[in-house]
């Protein structure tokens, strides 16, 4: 396996294409040609979807002619190439931003155009690529696009899910989960590499092959799976800003070795002649779908060794190709783990350099060290992955000998050289022992890299006194915060044009290289007339979205309105319920000081529940049984209406992102690592109302005390309250509005044909309320009026929220990457 090619030197003579020009009517002529030639469709009765392949293959080829450029350069300049390993990769769609990035925006939209095309309507046609769950997919979509920008050499590795995150329908209010198919049409932007194959194997037995050595470690062994898969490579091209570079995202599809068993079909035997076949295929077949709670079955393990060791193998055919050895693997090659979904590569890695490559355990050992690095986003002690030892055992034997070999290590320099005790040496073991014995992925991820990153700043703290408190006294130079970052072409340029155009205006084009140059901004604050432009910036995107609401829900919201928006995957630790009941709150007093002057709102929720996490299903439930009658009661008079819209994925929260008026992020402090819509929100102008937590912290920090409203415990507090018990029903009972909110929902206000079906919801509030709604209700609520107070005076707001633009430029995934690039990968111009 593997890939054989034809030596480049050899081949020097060939031509290389001339490069493609882009003015729009070679454009135009080209799109045609494709359509005719590669689509076979004639002009006149081509679909809008055969234009939109045809423009994307015309681009295409103008992103392989870059493309070729960068895979030259970083194979002559020898320098270190970047591996980001990832389970997820949360693109959305790519033509709008390969465009742009490309600089050719206005000649394809000139193009189209004389062939009575609109460039908008195609390129919404294209499906919206939801391979990732949330935060932690995206932050990769926005690392590959930052790594071409700052000009890494780098590869995103991961799995290409025929079916991505499910598609949200509401059926009376519930959630319902529809597979989505983004293949379905075919992917224009992907290349199969048939030649990158490589076997994967599970299961079997473990034989010993050199008997002469005694010590367990460093014996090489010869895996024997059972079973075998081949991992098959698609690159897509990943565009940085000006196309300064153009990186491959590698995704892995799994082909059976055998497509049918001949045998067993040619006995009659015809389903079971495709056993084998319809397991490998479903090693790729569905991205899981809880992104809390790990869901602990086998096919997910299987996916996770699946891709780790396609892409290690990948990885040192590549190296061994250009340098002949693997001592200088570390010089040459940095590995970045997200989270733990592929913390098996420690292992995998292990296996590769001792049993495939002869290596002793020491060094090899060394090499594995100084190669990984490691990315946490959860404290959660319910979200760290673990996995019981007989299935790791079952599936992955020789992987098991290996972490036992690691862990010995470990645990004897945690004893004889640091002095460790009983419980010191039980929280850093590789096993966790209490009951049933599992594997514990952070702990292998952690011993096994020589960084280990959090999030942000206060996230990072918190690793070090929590859950790696004891490997970070035994490894103290590991840990560092590197915080989150969102990239400013698909957030600001792309998805808010009338912004983009507003701010290169009156400062000038140098924040389109270096997002910290919005500080430029910042005097403009101070001036009324644009002020009043960036309002109406605000407003067009508002109208957008009213259209987008109405279009889509048939409900219409004045644009004139707060847009109050919460918007991300529905979990209790981010407190979506505590927004609920202030809006209930609110509701009733408005109904009982009709009088007072009430600031209109629209209170927007878009999100998805993990499909067995039942009390977010509820949640969204009750938003919808809330709004249902907040939005019919003519008492209300439109002063409040609340929306929640389904299917929330990237191309929606381009639409939501630029049309918020006030940003929720109110997780409860220390359990929100970072959170990146935060920062999307702050760049597009608005306000956030949040809680001491993850990235709000820096926020703060950066946008000043006066630009956002805080409000709530700290984490320090919410940790002693829990050490030393609230009394909730304590807390609701001296909060009438709490009280009167909560006693609407139980006594069935909302839910008149089912009393009872959010009994859990306010149990769980009244008997124990981990996530502190009630102790921060209070708060939140006052917070809220504050927000009302600034709304009030308008040109104030906008001063406000022009400074969270001028001041968020260092929340770009440029300046992330390239910490990154500095202090852990040592790569990079
Ligand atoms: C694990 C095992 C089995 C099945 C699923 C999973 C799984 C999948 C996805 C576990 C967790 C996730 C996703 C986590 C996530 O998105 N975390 C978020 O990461 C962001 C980027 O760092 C942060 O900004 C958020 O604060 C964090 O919640």
């Amino acid at each position: 396996m593997g890939n054989t090619m034809i030596s480049k030197s050899a081949r020097a003579d060939l031509p290389s294409p001339e490069p493609r020009r882009s003015d729009p009517a070679t454009l135009a002529a080209e799109i045609i040609e494709r359509l005719t030639y590669s689509i076979g469709k004639d002009a006149k009765v081509a679909q809008p979807h055969d234009w939109m392949t045809a423009t994307i293959l015309v681009i295409r080829d103008r992103v392989i002619d870059h493309w070729m450029e960068s895979t030259r350069k970083t194979y002559e300049s020898g320098g270190k190439r970047v591996y980001y390993l990832s389970l997820e990769f949360l693109i959305g769609r790519l033509t709008r931003d390969a465009v742009s990035n490309l600089g050719m925006l206005e000649e394809v939209r000139e193009a189209l155009e004389s062939l009575g095309v609109d460039f908008d309507v195609v390129a919404a046609l294209e499906p919206d690529a939801a391979l990732g769950n949330g935060g932690l997919g995206r932050l990769a979509a926005c690392f590959m696009e930052s790594m071409a920008t700052v000009d890494i050499p780098a590869y995103g590795y991961g799995i290409r899910y025929v079916h991505g995150l499910f598609r949200q329908q509401m059926s009376d209010g519930w959630q319902v989960e529809l597979p989505e198919t983004w293949l379905s049409h075919g992917n224009p932007w992907e290349f199969q590499r048939s030649e990158s194959a490589y076997e994967i194997g599970f299961g079997g037995s473990v034989d010993i092959l050199d008997t002469e050595t005694d010590s367990d470690e460093t014996q090489r062994c010869a895996w024997k799976p059972q079973e075998r898969v081949i991992a098959v490579a698609y690159d897509t091209p990943v565009v940085g800003w000006r196309a300064n570079r153009v990186n491959t995202l590698r995704l892995w599809t799994a082909q059976p070795i055998d497509p049918i068993l001949l045998d067993a079909f040619n006995a009659g035997d015809h389903i079971g002649a495709l056993r084998e076949s319809n397991k490998a295929e479903a090693l790729a077949r569905v991205l899981y779908p809880a992104d809390g709670t790990p869901a602990g079955q086998e096919l997910r393990l299987r996916q996770e060794y699946f891709f780790s060791s396609a892409s290690l193998q990948d990885i040192l055919r590549r190296h061994l190709q250009q340098y002949g050895d693997l001592l200088s693997l570390p010089d040459k090659v940095a590995i970045q783990l997200n989270d733990t979904h592929p913390a098996v590569s420690v292992a995998e890695l292990m296996r590769l350099l001792i049993d495939v490559h002869g290596m002793e355990f020491d060094p090899a050992w060394d090499i594995t060290r100084e190669t990984f690095s490691y990315t946490n986003h959860t404290l959660l002690p319910e979200a760290l992955e673990s996995w019981p030892v007989p299935l790791f055992e079952r599936l992955l034997p020789r992987h098991m000998q290996l972490v036992y070999a690691i862990n010995a290590k470990v645990l004897v320099h945690a004893r004889k050289e640091r002095g460790y005790d009983d419980e010191q040496a039980r929280s850093v073991s590789l096993i966790d022992e209490g009951g049933e014995r599992r594997v514990r992925m952070g702990n292998l991820a952690f011993v096994g890299s020589h960084s280990i990153n959090g999030v942000s700043a206060l996230h990072t703290d918190l690793m070090k006194q929590t859950v790696f408190s004891d490997l970070h006294g035994l490894y103290p130079d590991r840990i560092n915060n590197k915080t989150n970052g969102i990239t400013p072409r698909r957030w600001l340029m792309q998805c808010n044009p009338g912004l983009f155009s507003l701010i290169r205006e009156v400062i000038g084009d140098e924040f389109m290289d270096d997002a910290e140059a919005l500080k430029a901004l910042e005097p403009f604050a101070g001036d009324a007339e644009f002020r009043a432009r960036f309002a109406a910036v605000k407003r067009d995107n508002k109208v957008r979205l009213a259209n987008l609401v109405a279009r889509r829900m048939g409900i219409k919201i004045d644009p004139s309105a707060m847009f109050d928006i919460q918007i991300k995957r529905i979990h209790e630790y981010k407190r979506q319920l505590l927004n609920i009941i202030e809006a209930i709150a609110l509701y009733d007093q408005i109904r009982s000081h009709p009088e007072r002057d009430w600031t209109p709102r629209v209170k927007i929720f878009a999100g998805k529940a993990a499909p067995s996490y039942h009390n977010a299903k509820l949640i969204i439930k009750l938003a919808n049984d809330v709004a249902r009658v907040i939005n019919h009661d003519p008492a209300v008079r439109g002063l409040l209406k609340i929306v929640f819209i389904p299917n929330y994925n990237v191309s929606l929260a381009e639409v939501i992102v630029p049309a918020a008026d006030l940003s929720e992020q109110i997780s409860t402090a220390g359990m929100e690592a970072s959170g990146t819509g935060n920062m999307k929100f702050a760049l597009n102008g608005a306000l956030t109302i949040g809680t001491l937590d993850g990235a709000n912290v820096e926020i703060q920090q950066c946008v000043g005390e006066d630009n956002i409203v805080i409000f709530g415990m700290t984490a320090a507090e919410v940790a002693e309250c829990r050490a030393t018990g609230h009394n909730p029903r304590a807390i609701i009972e001296a909060s009438r509005e709490l009280s009167q909110a909560l006693t609407a929902i139980s006594s069935g206000v909302f839910s008149p044909d089912d009393r009872d079906r959010f009994t859990e919801l306010t149990d769980g509030l009244y008997e124990h309320d981990w996530f502190m709604v009630t102790a921060d209700f209070d708060a939140y609520a006052e917070a809220q009026r504050r927000v009302d107070s600034l709304w009030l005076d308008e040109e104030a707001w906008y001063g406000r929220t022009i400074l969270n633009t001028a001041r968020v430029g260092w929340f770009s995934s440029d300046r992330t990457i390239r910490q990154y690039a500095k202090e852990i990968w040592k790569a990079g111009p």
